[in-house]
């Protein structure tokens, strides 16, 4: 055994390196790091199932390992048959079935806390078509704040990079609690932010309403992710959080603007 240790010691120096080499910040098992309360619950449940998933791993290869190690065939040596365990085959059908409740527990918790809509201070209508998205603003009341944030027409979008100022942007106030009510005008479209670990389906004729709680200010690249036809890939636009006094200050000048104008910029 100590034989085999020390030829596998460069093997293991090297995985346990590259790890620790690899960066120093918590590993996210590639989730994002969340920018709302509720992308973090979905973090932390995403990163709960993945290292259970490694721990399990780790003793199954471990097992696997040490039993292809240790029982090699030495020479014309017949190994000890036998068959049924009856306490190791209850132990291994019972502790699965512990696993999985936990995980099932953990992860109804935290669908409920996604999922749950309190009073918004601020509610979003977001349309998805063939080939764009509109935002209207509504108060927490849902009185229309007569604002709405479309997608260019299609000919201007074309050949434009993904950072255009032609897709549409939904500005949201951090810290706040914003309502999206999602719809869909013609075919399935997919409602993804990568950033908030979020994505739900636009689907015609029914209405899909989550809130968001951003909690950091930037802005976040999001898409539709479910194929719907031709100019898919021109489905794009972006969540910007500001600071609850600058999205007042941004909503009022877009109403300024857009009863000028009299429609969506
Ligand atoms: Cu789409």
């Amino acid at each position: 055994m100590t034989a085999l240790l020390r030829r596998i010691r460069p093997l293991v120096l090297l995985l346990l390196g590259s790890v620790l080499l690899g960066g120093c910040t918590v590993p996210t098992f590639g989730a994002f790091r969340w920018a709302t309360t509720q992308g973090h619950d979905e973090f932390k449940l995403f990163v709960g199932f993945a290292v259970a998933g490694l721990v399990v791993a780790v003793i199954v290869w471990g097992l696997m390992f040490w039993a292809i190690a240790r029982y090699r065939r030495k020479g014309d040596e017949i190994p000890r048959h036998f068959h049924e365990n009856i306490p190791l085959e209850i132990l291994y059908t019972a502790l699965p079935v512990v696993i999985i409740g936990i995980l099932f527990y953990f992860t109804v918790v935290t669908e409920n806390e996604v999922d749950a809509t309190p009073h918004p201070n601020e509610i979003v209508h977001v349309l998805a078509y063939r080939w764009g998205w509109r935002f209207t603003y509504e108060n927490s009341s849902g009185v229309s704040q007569g604002v709405v944030i479309q997608t260019a027409a299609l000919p201007k979008l074309l050949a434009q990079p993904a950072t255009s100022k032609q897709y549409p942007q939904l500005v949201l106030p951090e810290g706040e609690a914003v309502r999206i009510v999602l719809d869909s005008a013609d075919v399935v479209h997919g409602f993804y932010v990568p950033a908030f670990n979020f994505s739900r389906y636009a689907m015609p004729g029914f209405t899909n309403r989550f809130d968001f709680n951003p909690t950091q200010i930037g802005v976040f690249p999001a898409q539709c992710t479910q194929y719907c036809g031709l100019y898919h890939s021109e489905m794009l636009f972006s969540v910007r959080v500001v600071s609850p006094a600058s999205f007042t200050k941004w909503l009022t000048a877009q109403q300024a603007t857009q009863a000028q104008t009299g429609g969506a910029a």
